[in-house]
């Protein structure tokens, strides 16, 4: 980080030397010209990101750093938070130190922001959130939001589990759900639980625990291999992500059990979140993930713009949803009606999925 800044400043240093040269230099303005536009051309970026918990958040990451290239015109500092709030605090509080032009965050939790996000807005750098959001008392504290619709996301899998349930005539009170969660607080976290339990407590289905997994492969694991052995009974697992959902697998696998969408008759239905790369899709393909919600990591260009549209001096748009599917091999729901809005389900075979991973 020290280098970079200091790169930074040499290359300023450099560039208004080389200005000064220019101008006492009648005959040799096309050089100076050059290292002007340079200087002036980059934009330098700093971007908080919380850590890199699972596949999204990998896909995340690389969306961000490349479309942030020097190619198109700017300088990105890359901040890795490892799940830590504070982390995330002070490579704000150093992005602003560096005088950075912008400043990207995806925050880990959504409070505690007030205090570095008011250092920032001091500074005047603009801050633009992505992925999970802040709860801040003054929205003003941040120029723009890019990310998806949480509880959205819940909704249409918990819809799906409750057509699947109808369908093949399963009743309310045999539907026995534990919940790994996601990363408490976060977001994606709160919208996803809220929608699980708003639907158990509508539907009367059986919630009968909920705990986190952090979003990742071995915690799932880990939480699941609890889950299944305080409960004899679980035959639905909704994990809030898909990287928990193979650890899910795993446990579940382990003890002998199948995973599958025969709920009825002993099997253990797994729906989960992200369907970000091809092996959720090929889980879901067989029938191990009876369900996916889509969450779209490809935030890169979004933020591009909005960064294009705040160098003209304009003001873009507040919160920006990305668009996202859902995904089920199971042929018999078409379509999930949400809000009075239809959303059609992607019934995947193996030609989508090369489709989308080609
Ligand atoms: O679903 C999960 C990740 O906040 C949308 O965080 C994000 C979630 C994503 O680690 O995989």
């Amino acid at each position: 980080m020290f280098k970079r800044s200091l790169a930074i400043m040499l290359t300023i240093i450099f560039g208004l030397m080389m200005i000064g040269c220019g101008s006492s230099d009648k005959d040799g303005g096309a050089p100076s010209d050059t290292v002007k536009e340079e200087v002036k051309e980059n934009i330098v970026v700093g971007f908080s990101q919380l850590g890199a918990e699972s596949d999204w958040r990998s896909a995340h990451t690389e969306s961000i750093i490349n479309t942030f290239t020097e190619e198109n015109g700017y300088e990105l500092i890359f901040e890795d938070g490892q799940q830590k709030q504070a982390n995330q605090i002070m490579a704000i509080r150093t992005f602003i130190q560096q005088e950075v032009d912008y400043i990207i965050l995806a925050p880990v939790t959504e409070k505690g922001w007030d205090t570095v996000l008011q250092e920032a807005k001091d500074a005047d750098i603009p801050v633009i959130i992505v992925d999970r959001m802040v709860d801040v008392a003054d929205e003003s504290l941040f120029t723009c939001w890019v990310g998806a619709d949480f509880e959205l996301e819940g909704q249409k899998v918990t819809e799906w589990l409750r057509q699947y349930t109808l369908k093949n005539n399963i009743a309310a009170k045999d539907v026995h759900i534990v919940n790994i969660q996601g990363t408490l607080g976060g977001s994606s976290q709160i919208g996803r639980t809220k929608r699980l339990r708003d639907a158990v407590e509508a539907y009367g289905w059986d919630l009968l625990e909920e705990k986190p997994g952090d979003f990742t492969r071995t915690k799932g694991k880990e939480v699941m291999e609890e889950f299944l052995k305080q409960y004899d009974n679980i035959n639905v697992v909704y994990c809030e992500n898909d990287n928990e959902a193979y650890g899910a697998i795993e446990a579940i696998e382990a003890t002998g059990k199948k995973v599958g969408l025969d709920i009825g008759n002993g099997e253990i239905m797994v729906v989960s979140f992200d369907g970000v790369k091809r092996d959720a899709m090929s889980y879901a393909l067989k029938g191990k993930i009876a369900c996916i919600a889509e969450c779209n990591p490809l935030h890169g260009p979004r933020v591009q713009a909005i960064i294009e549209t705040l160098e003209t001096g304009e003001q873009p748009v507040k919160f920006h949803y990305m668009d996202e599917e859902i995904f089920s091999a199971y042929e018999s729901i078409d379509v999930l009606k949400i809000d009075e809005k239809e959303y059609s389900v992607v019934h995947l075979t193996q030609e989508i999925i090369e489709q989308r991973y080609q």
